[in-house]
């Protein structure tokens, strides 16, 4: 039966030494609540880090390891050495700051990644090691990015789904890491890729194009023979619990309690002590509001809780210090005897209290410089069940861009903050009540449960194997078939593409020069007896017979329309027809390579083509998206088709296509010839479809095809031509 495997960094749960014991309890962080539900069905498992449980004796090692699998955790250790390295150093020196686009907190030099790595791998021994076919795999957060491609490795047919809690950056600053490339082929190994916004999904679509140059289609990638699809789902929190905490008689004496101290005003403040989590400026901001509004002073109280965190990274230390520091000058600068502006609680808080404390204070002030979600935003809004406080939050938050009825704030704007501190505090109490309304309605309707359901039915429907995909690699058994087919056949003919089929794309057409062992391939195969090799491609004849001209096969040029017989030295080819057209696109393209620095212009017999491989990813697929449908108007009338391909646009006389040549060589051929097609693109799909049942079509690369043969990549496709030779 399927099961569930959680994979997160940390295991949910904390050890602690109670009376000389080694305690193991349930530790309720969001993620642990809102998996609790699958995490206790169909024997799921829960795979992490188990804390810093260092020193322990063989006995209570034991004890651990079995208390452990009762509560079905399965503990991944790693050495304390590659721990820091890969926690402390790569993970949250670098890969933290950076996805909140934070760079002024990055080390000079990243450290920690062999330890990443390492670390990575020894988790995915964890998940192979308990694997079970048909299992679900739920990665999670951006400790783990190589691991859905290393379990992927390692279990093909597994069902992977990954989530980041945290942004994904911008690409201009994501294309700033090292091992950037490694990190987003990681992350692809799994089958949906989740995000908390529509904002992180698209920069992380656009570092894909922009860093591996894969494009993606909206919600989906085609990568290695396979779909990933990305998703957007964005995290909720638990609104039962924290409803009936917030109405249970404890929490309700402590918010008398809180409330009955005196007349002031409660503004709160909750968060892990965090850089990213903007309480500096918050603080410069209440420092402002309280030198504009005196009237204000002995009226109004802010309350602090910073949770201690990551404490032994320097930045986390030099942080609370500067936190601090200026706690201290607000309340040296405006302290009374009876009052101080800021109550600060350098710790954690309990349940109650954190309720009572949310329950309690008429203004929350959520304020990060960047936050994947945040959930404290959603844990206040789920709490006041009496619709009562103001939710002030940033837009910078995840949770912006879904609970639009806050007072939106932006953290960089210390001035405007101060203003509107004062004005969240004075709210008509309408407006209040409308605002708290509207978020509630929302909040409550997508909690945790939610969403841990719409991520996991999309995973599994993601990885629906039911219906064997188009994207499905050829079994290798298929394919050592074909190649004895090949091997014993009598006459054999190879209609062989070229870019993206035997050599990989160049920036420019006559950059796609063909390697010295692409030739001596080519050579070896012409001179294998009663075998026939036709290069098909749609590059213009200069070029072809630049590349091939030595070669003793058969060459084809602008998709077939020229061709050059094996020995021959002259082009042959169909009659140019009049191209009343072409002067009028050559001018519209020209006019798009002026505005597109690093495109061209391809000329050639029967069409004219833009190319716009080296132009920058998304400006150039945007200027090819206007061009095609500037061109698709203009030439609605005209005998012309326009392709579109991989970085390229053309203008081509109608019916000039690759499968034109398909009944000139068999017409050449011996009755009974085993004919072979590979290609990579859609021009080769004309070749595939002229040849239905009259051949065998191999697909190159990913991507749909029609082909009945697909190979993975360039190497995959030379191998398997090798193979006749060697
Ligand atoms: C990451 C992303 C994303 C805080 N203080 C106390 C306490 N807490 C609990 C809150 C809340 C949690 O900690 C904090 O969650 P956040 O979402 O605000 O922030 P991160 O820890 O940075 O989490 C974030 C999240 O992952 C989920 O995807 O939203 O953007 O950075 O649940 O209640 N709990 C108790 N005492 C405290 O003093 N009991």
């Amino acid at each position: 039966m399927s099961r569930l495997l959680i994979v997160a960094n940390r295991l949910p749960i904390a050890v602690s030494r109670v009376e000389g014991k080694i305690h193991v309890e349930r530790s309720p962080g969001g993620l642990a609540t809102g998996l609790s539900g699958p995490h206790s069905k169909s024997d799921a498992l829960w795979i992490g880090w188990p804390g810093d449980v260092q020193d322990l004796t063989d006995d209570e090692h034991a004890a651990l390891e079995r208390r452990l699998d009762e509560l079905r955790a399965v503990p991944v250790w790693i050495p304390p050495d590659d721990l820091r390295e890969f926690y402390e150093g790569f993970s949250n020196g670098a890969l933290w700051p950076l996805f909140h686009h934070l760079l002024d907190q990055m080390p000079l030099r990243v450290q920690g990644w062999d330890a990443y790595e390492r670390a990575n791998r020894r988790f995915a021994d964890e998940v192979c090691r308990h694997y079970n076919d048909g299992d679900l795999i739920w990665v999670h957060d951006y400790q783990l990015m190589l691991l859905p491609q290393m379990l992927r490795d390692r279990l093909p047919e597994a069902r992977i789904g990954f989530f980041l809690h945290i942004p994904f950056p911008a690409s201009e600053l994501f294309r700033t890491i090292a091992h950037r490339e490694r990190l987003l082929e990681g992350v692809l190994g799994a089958d949906l890729v989740g995000f908390h916004t529509a904002g992180y999904m698209r920069s992380f679509a656009s570092s894909l194009l922009r860093v591996l140059g894969i494009p993606s289609n909206v919600d989906r990638v085609y990568h290695d023979q396979r779909e990933v699809r990305l998703g957007v789902f964005p995290m909720g929190v638990d609104t039962d619990k924290f409803a009936k905490l917030a109405e249970s008689d404890e929490v309700q004496a402590r918010v008398r309690e809180l409330r009955g101290m005196d007349d002031c005003a409660m503004i709160l403040g909750i968060d892990r002590l965090d850089y990213t989590k903007g309480i500096r400026r918050r603080l410069l901001a209440y420092e402002k509001f309280l030198y504009d509004h005196p009237e204000m002073h002995g009226r109004v109280r802010m309350t602090q809780v910073a949770v201690p965190s990551r404490t032994s990274v320097e930045a986390y230390q030099d942080f609370r210090s500067q936190v601090e520091a200026s706690i201290g000058r607000i309340n040296g600068a405006f302290s009374t005897p009876e009052w101080a502006p800021i109550h600060y609680l350098y710790r954690g808080v309990d349940e109650v209290e954190l309720s009572a404390l949310y329950r309690a204070a008429d203004v929350i002030l959520v304020t990060p410089v960047r936050d994947g979600m945040n959930l404290v935003a959603k844990e206040f809004v789920a709490s006041r069940t009496d619709d009562g406080g103001v939710l002030v939050l940033s837009e910078f938050a995840g949770a912006a861009s879904e609970l639009a009825e806050a007072v939106m704030m932006n953290p960089f704007d210390v001035d405007r903050t101060s203003e509107i501190i004062h004005r969240a505090l004075t709210l008509p109490a309408d407006e209040r009540l409308a605002r708290m309304r509207a978020l509630r309605r929302r909040v409550l309707s997508y909690d945790v449960h939610h969403w841990v359901r719409s991520y996991l039915e999309s995973l599994e429907e993601a990885t629906d194997r039911s219906d064997p995909s188009a994207f499905a690699p050829t079994p290798p058994a298929r394919l050592e078939r074909l190649c004895d087919e090949m091997r014993s056949a009598d006459d054999l003919l190879l209609v062989l593409g070229y870019d993206g089929t035997l050599v990989p794309f160049a920036s420019a057409p006559e950059l796609s020069k063909p390697d010295e062992d692409l030739l001596v391939l080519l050579r070896r195969l012409a001179a294998r007896p009663r075998t026939e090799i036709h290069v098909v491609s749609g590059s213009s004849r200069d070029v072809i017979e630049q590349r091939f001209g030595e070669i003793p096969i058969h060459l084809h040029a602008e998709y077939g329309f020229w061709e050059r017989a094996k020995g021959a030295v002259v082009w042959e080819g169909g009659d140019v027809p009049v191209q009343e057209w072409r002067d009028q696109v050559l001018q519209i393209l020209e006019n798009f390579t002026a505005r597109t620095p690093g495109s061209l212009i391809e000329e050639k017999t029967v069409s004219v083509a833009w190319h716009y491989r080296m132009a920058e990813p998304e400006f150039g697929a945007f200027q090819a998206n206007e061009l095609t449908l500037h061109l698709s108007q203009l030439l609605s009338n005209e005998p012309v088709e326009i392709v579109t391909d991989d970085k390229l646009i053309e203008v081509r006389q109608t019916g000039v296509d690759k499968g034109i040549v398909v009944p000139r060589l068999l017409a050449q051929s011996p009755p009974g010839v085993f004919v072979v097609a590979m290609g990579d693109d859609r021009n080769d799909e004309e070749l595939f479809a002229a040849l239905a049942g009259q051949g065998t079509t191999i697909h190159v690369g990913g991507g749909t095809s029609m082909a009945d043969v697909r190979v993975p990549n360039i190497d995959a496709a030379r191998r398997l031509l090798a193979s006749l030779v060697d």
